[in-house]
């Protein structure tokens, strides 16, 4: 696959300052389809250096023009949807007709809505006796991860080009040809040079330079809570602002009123689209007692037709670790009604959709995330059961509560620990905001929450 040797930074694609390079591979054969520059704190600094000095000019620019060239950017990403759906599909993974629906569409809405807000929020607001001017907060490190390759970089991206920050970008290490393709369209769309930055490499050496950088103002990160706990601390030792989304373990609540067929079926297909590989996936399924033999015998036929409509995982790593979760739930006495942990096919990081019965609130696959094609149902004796099984984990990222009358399900979503919840199945709205209660983050992404994000207030008393 084509790829850029370089980074992108002021506005033009510049040598690597080392020679370290990345392998992409392609998860479902296990082939290297392209490499791509590894960086370092040089060409951190060299990024940071491009986005400060861009900074002033960006940050003074009227909102309706920053409106308009995230307009010009989501045109960009139109005309190029295609290309975006294939470059996902060859160094994620994922099938097809997913990439060109999920990860190519969602970002293109994200981006719309970032025009839009751009052009209509108050930056200028009076209260009482005072002008609040919202202004940007600066520099932003982006540190991105591989599972939703474009839509983690648009949702970053768009509402701090929104604000009037300008930012670095570290996309994951497997996924840089999403990256480098977005970084291609930030340019096509006439953003000023310096506004954006891509710097590729690998977490510990690029990412980290990136997240102790003293010119970076706001590190917003997605990813894993053990990194985003240290980025965390990083950010507090320096004082400076951070965002983190982290993992998470939500529960699709089923209520007995709830059309039962209905909610399984979707239930499996949330945790199965993308391989499972979604923070927000609804992992643990909680069914009543007097309905569990039937939610199982559902959740077991749903998850045997997905079958080869599957992708793979999207690396060696995953696959390993996601099939040792699979054998310590055995292990721990769950019960395997559907997959299981052997690999369905020799070649390319594949496991099967897996369904666990029979499972208890404190095992394992119960409280972590695993990150992989695998459902876990747990029965429940009444709704306070419910309650406490699904506040009963240390995440609090999304959910969902189905009812046969959408009162009963929000008034239960009311009591839930978690920051998103789809009714009776939801529908993806772009202007919501997304994030975590407890250990699945801090802060909020898309709409006007995300916009907050990148802004800080300054008041003038009159
Ligand atoms: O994440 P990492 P990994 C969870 C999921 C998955 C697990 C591990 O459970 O199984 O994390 O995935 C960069 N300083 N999620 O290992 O390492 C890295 O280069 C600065 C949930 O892929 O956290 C990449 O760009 N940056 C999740 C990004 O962090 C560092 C999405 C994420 O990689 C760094 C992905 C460091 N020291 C995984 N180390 C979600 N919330 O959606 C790594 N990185």
């Amino acid at each position: 696959m084509k790829a850029h040797d370089g980074m992108y930074i002021d506005g033009a694609w510049r040598p690597a300052a080392g020679r370290d390079t990345i392998a992409v591979v392609n998860p479902a054969d296990e082939q290297v389809i392209a490499e791509v520059p590894a960086g370092g704190a040089e060409d951190v600094d060299a990024a940071v250096r491009a986005a400060r000095a861009a900074l002033p000019g960006w940050a003074a620019t009227a909102p309706a023009e920053r409106a308009a060239r995230i307009a010009a950017l989501r045109d960009v990403l139109v005309a190029r949807k295609e290309e975006i759906a294939e470059t996902v599909t060859a160094e994620l993974g994922a099938p097809l007709p997913f990439s060109q629906a999920v990860h190519a569409g969602v970002p293109i809405l994200v981006a719309g809505s970032y025009a839009g807000l751009a052009a209509s929020y108050a930056f200028e607001e009076k209260v009482g006796n005072s002008t609040v001017y919202a202004e940007p907060v600066g520099v932003v490190g982006a540190i991105t991860p591989w599972n939703y390759p474009l839509h983690q970089i648009v949702a970053k991206v768009a509402p701090a080009l929104a604000a009037g920050c300008t930012i670095v970008l570290k996309p994951a290490e497997d996924t840089p040809l999403t990256a480098q393709l977005f970084a291609e369209a930030v340019h096509e769309a006439g953003v000023p040079a310096g506004v954006f930055n891509l710097v590729t490499g690998v977490g510990p050496v690029a990412g980290q330079a990136l997240a102790e950088h003293e010119g970076v103002d706001l590190v917003s990160f997605t990813g894993s809570t053990a990194v985003g706990r240290k980025i965390g601390a990083t950010a507090g030792a320096a004082v400076k602002r951070v965002a983190l989304e982290l993992g998470g373990k939500s529960a699709n609540v089923i209520l007995p009123s709830a059309d039962l067929a209905r909610a399984v079926g979707v239930g499996v297909a949330n945790v199965m689209g993308n391989s499972g590989q979604t923070c927000s996936a609804w992992t643990r399924m909680l069914v009543h007692t007097s309905q569990y033999d039937e939610a199982v015998a559902l959740a077991a036929e749903a998850a045997a037709k997905y079958g080869d409509r599957i992708g793979p995982l999207v690396n060696a790593k995953q696959h390993a670790r996601v099939r040792s979760y699979i054998e310590k739930g055995v292990a721990e006495g769950a019960r395997l009604v559907a997959g299981g942990p052997e690999a369905p096919r020799e070649q390319g990081y594949f496991v099967s959709p897996t369904v666990f019965a029979d499972v208890t609130p404190e095992m394992t696959v119960a409280q972590e995330e695993i990150f992989g094609p695998v459902v876990s149902l747990i029965r429940y004796e009444d709704e306070d059961d419910a309650l406490r099984i699904a506040n009963g984990t240390v995440y609090g990222l999304a959910g969902a509560v189905w009812a046969g009358d959408e009162a009963e399900a929000v008034a239960f979503a009311r009591r839930m620990d978690t920051g998103q919840v789809d009714i009776n199945g939801g529908r993806f709205n772009p202007l919501a905001p997304f994030g975590g209660y407890k250990q699945s983050g801090v802060g909020r992404e898309l709409g006007s929450h995300g916009l907050a994000e990148y802004l800080q207030t300054k008041s003038l008393q009159f």
